[in-house]
């Protein structure tokens, strides 16, 4: 008898068992072999939703992984603010897109930015998909309020798009540019992140209106994110489904992640921060101090550029006040 070696990428993880999705489109159920680690891991979970994964089929069906592909990036929660261990939530990332409201509820733009400064530090693009656009109607105020912001976000390097789950507006520029990647959707509860899915993709099935996802859960259970696979074409192609990744029958997945609410910071020092505002990334070379946190110091770059408004005034607030949070935690997390 001989074992027979196969490669595909996870999908779903229940702590012992991974399922792991092959370019043929098949499903096998693998555990790991007990000595498997990644070399300097100190990661509680070793393989994540998102990883691309050896793995040699046994002859009851389920599959044995003897081997991970090296990540491009992934995305971790720490256990607890003390522990330096670390939970792998996904891997291999193509895409954040944000999904916000400008009311029903109202993202503030502080969240919109800790959310973009968490994918600036992981290295995922990021795009930020207002929904719920129809209820802007003919209202040319909302209508002047969301442009400001697009120009804000835009200003700062971040597509900005307007949609409407309900309506279908909008949604078909969503599916370009989602088509062949791996994209994580993420906001606070009822921006309609699950209608917004659904519209892209109506075989999902996913039910909206229940708030079981994102906020009822305890802070402390542990949740795993959960890889779909869907069919789209790209609507700007010319027909032909792009097989970018993995050349697989599936190029398309989106990652839904239960339970987590906001992903925790990464662990980097305040000096870093404004490294993660791109906008103030272009300037701070020429701020007078090579350690300027873009405070008060004289002959800042970040504040003249906030002063003659290339720097919007609502990201630079921002900014000082996840600087404010870093700093007050530095004490536990270092
Ligand atoms: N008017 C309007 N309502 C929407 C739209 N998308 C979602 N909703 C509503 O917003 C609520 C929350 O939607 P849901 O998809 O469950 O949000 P989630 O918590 O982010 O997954 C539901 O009552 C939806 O019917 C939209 O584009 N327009
Ligand atoms: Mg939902
Ligand atoms: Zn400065």
């Amino acid at each position: 008898m001989q074992e027979k070696q196969s490669n595909g990428l996870v999908v779903r993880t229940t702590g012992s068992w991974y399922n792991v999705l092959t370019d043929g489109g098949e499903t096998f159920a693998c555990r790991l072999r007990g000595n498997f680690r990644i070399r300097g891991s100190k990661q509680t979970n070793p393989i994540a939703v998102g990883d691309r994964v050896v793995f040699q089929l046994l002859d009851d069906g389920t599959g044995f992984i003897t081997d991970i592909a090296d990540r491009r990036n992934c995305i971790i929660r720490r256990s607890t603010k003390l522990s330096k261990q670390t939970h792998v939530i996904a891997a291999n990332i193509d895409l954040l897109c944000l999904v916000a409201t400008l009311g029903f509820p109202r993202t503030s733009t502080g969240f919109i930015d800790r959310m973009l400064v968490t994918a600036e530090a992981y290295h995922i693009p990021a795009v930020i998909i207002f929904n719920k656009c129809d209820l802007y109607g003919a209202d040319d105020e909302l209508w002047q309020i969301h442009n400001e912001i697009k120009a804000i976000y835009e200003g700062a390097g971040y597509p900005v798009y307007a949609v409407s789950a309900l309506t279908g507006e909008g949604i078909d520029d969503i599916k370009s540019l989602i088509a062949g990647k791996v994209t994580l959707f993420s906001g606070h509860s009822g921006v309609g992140k699950s209608a917004l899915l659904n519209a892209i993709d109506p075989s999902l099935h996913l039910k909206v209106g229940e708030i079981s996802d994102w906020s009822l859960k305890g802070k402390h259970t542990t949740t795993f994110a959960e890889i779909f696979p869907i069919n789209i074409m790209d609507p700007k192609s010319d027909g032909h489904q792009k097989f970018s990744i993995f050349n697989s029958q599936f190029s398309t997945f989106l990652i839904d992640t239960p339970g987590i609410k906001e992903f925790g910071m990464v662990d980097f020092g305040s000096s870093e921060l404004s490294h993660f505002f791109p906008e103030m990334r272009k300037v701070l070379h020429n701020c007078h101090f090579a350690n300027c946190t873009h405070r008060h110091e004289p002959g800042c770059a970040v504040k003249a550029a906030v002063e003659n408004g290339a720097i919007s005034a609502e990201r630079y607030q921002n900014y000082l006040n996840i600087l404010e949070s870093i700093e007050s935690d530095a004490p536990i997390r270092r």
